[in-house]
């Protein structure tokens, strides 16, 4: 076993090293090739007049997670002192949602797991410790037979998708406003109790339809506990013991994932702030009809602006989305060319990011942190991460 206590300078290095964020955020999701920025907790709460978003505020600007022993409080819902994002997008029950973060620790191996929770009103002055979370989707080992540590996961999943998720909001619920509570959580540490970190990130969203679906959900609050099987887990166990996710069941109808793949963003978009009467005629109506009309039909829900999109779930997928609510999806936003959108910073591969792998059993990288103040912890006998040192 490497000893986790080297640590090394690499003082005439560290200049030259880019800034490295290993844990991550929801950088932008990806509807109808129509891409909508995030919220961003390494920027935002510095600026005074930051951009309108669909992803909720957050405090977590050292991009942290919520630990166990938190999973019974507020920061667990959407995350650590979250508050409603100011806008909202549009989407129709049946569509899928790609959500791209901007970058991943690989050894954060782990679960994704998304939930919806309807606001009963608009989601933008949403009290959070009222919402109730059903969940949509919720994935494990992608290979749930294999048994060699640490395993391949929905996360590394994730990462080969181009840090990509794509989620399918389900063809059947009620049209109205919802947040989606999308997580990460990483067990690298869960063998331990209070070992595991969750990484929920949250977003307005106002799905239209015509379901009459209101599964019933469960606070945040109550979504988790520390001695969950799914929470308290050893990944590193040969042969690995399967897994259960951990939170309520799947609503019914719905899978563990979507077939992932990745999208083509062919605009951006901007959040949607306020409510026209439009929408609420929209929902008023559909709440007088419940009549199901998209089911059964396989059309894809495409919308004329943009060709090429998420389009290798479309062809197996019912869609529910009439070609008239495709259209109102897109008379709102405004459009601009999309320019690249991927900027991520690639540190030396010899040089661990701040909270990459830098030690444990079986381990065979580097175990020189990329970054001064930052040190190879212990975490157990097999994972050691890069951690601030304290000042
Ligand atoms: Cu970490």
């Amino acid at each position: 076993m490497r000893s986790h206590q080297a640590y090394t300078k690499l003082a005439g290095l560290v200049a030259f090293v880019p800034v490295v964020k290993a844990h991550g955020y929801v950088k932008n999701i990806v509807i109808n090739g129509v891409s909508y920025q995030g919220y961003d907790p390494t920027t935002f709460p510095y600026q005074s007049n930051p951009p309108v978003v669909v992803g909720w505020t957050t405090s977590q600007t050292d991009l942290g997670y919520v630990e166990p022993a938190a999973f019974g409080s507020a920061d667990i819902i959407c995350h650590r002192s979250a508050r409603p994002a100011g806008g909202h997008v549009r989407v129709a029950a049946g569509d899928s949602i790609a959500i791209t973060w901007n970058t991943w620790p690989d050894s954060h191996h782990g679960p994704i797991i998304d939930y919806l929770a309807p606001c009963n009103g608009p989601c933008e002055n949403v009290e959070k410790t009222s919402l109730r979370f059903f969940k949509i989707d919720g994935a494990g080992k992608a290979d749930a037979g294999a048994t060699t540590s640490p395993g391949y996961w929905a996360d590394d999943v994730m990462m080969s998708n181009g840090l990509t998720w794509l989620v399918r909001i389900p063809p059947n619920i009620y049209p109205g406003n919802y947040v989606l509570r999308h997580e990460i959580i990483a067990l690298h540490g869960a063998n331990q109790v209070n070992g595991a970190q969750a990484y929920p990130q949250c977003f307005n969203l106002e799905v239209v339809g015509s379901g009459t679906d209101a599964p019933s959900g469960v606070l945040g609050t109550q979504l988790y506990k520390t001695t969950d099987p799914g929470i308290l887990y050893n990944l590193y166990t040969t042969p690995q013991p399967s897994y259960t996710v951990p939170g309520p069941a799947l609503i019914p109808g719905a899978s563990s994932s979507a077939s992932q793949s990745s999208s083509v963003i062919t605009a951006s978009g901007s959040a949607t702030v306020g409510y026209t009467s439009a929408t609420s005629t929209l929902a008023a109506s559909s709440q007088a009809s419940p009549t199901r009309s998209g089911l059964g039909s396989s059309t894809p829900s495409m919308s004329s602006t943009s060709d090429s999109l998420i389009s290798n779930t479309k062809g197996t997928q019912a869609s529910s989305s009439a070609g008239t609510s495709s259209a109102a999806l897109f008379t709102s936003r405004t459009t601009t060319v999309a320019g690249s959108t991927s900027t991520a910073a690639m540190a030396s591969p010899d040089l661990v990011p701040l909270y990459g792998q830098c030690g444990g059993q079986n381990y065979q990288g580097s175990m020189a942190c990329a970054q001064q103040k930052v040190a190879c912890n212990k975490v157990n006998d097999y994972y050691s991460q890069c951690v601030l040192v304290p000042a």
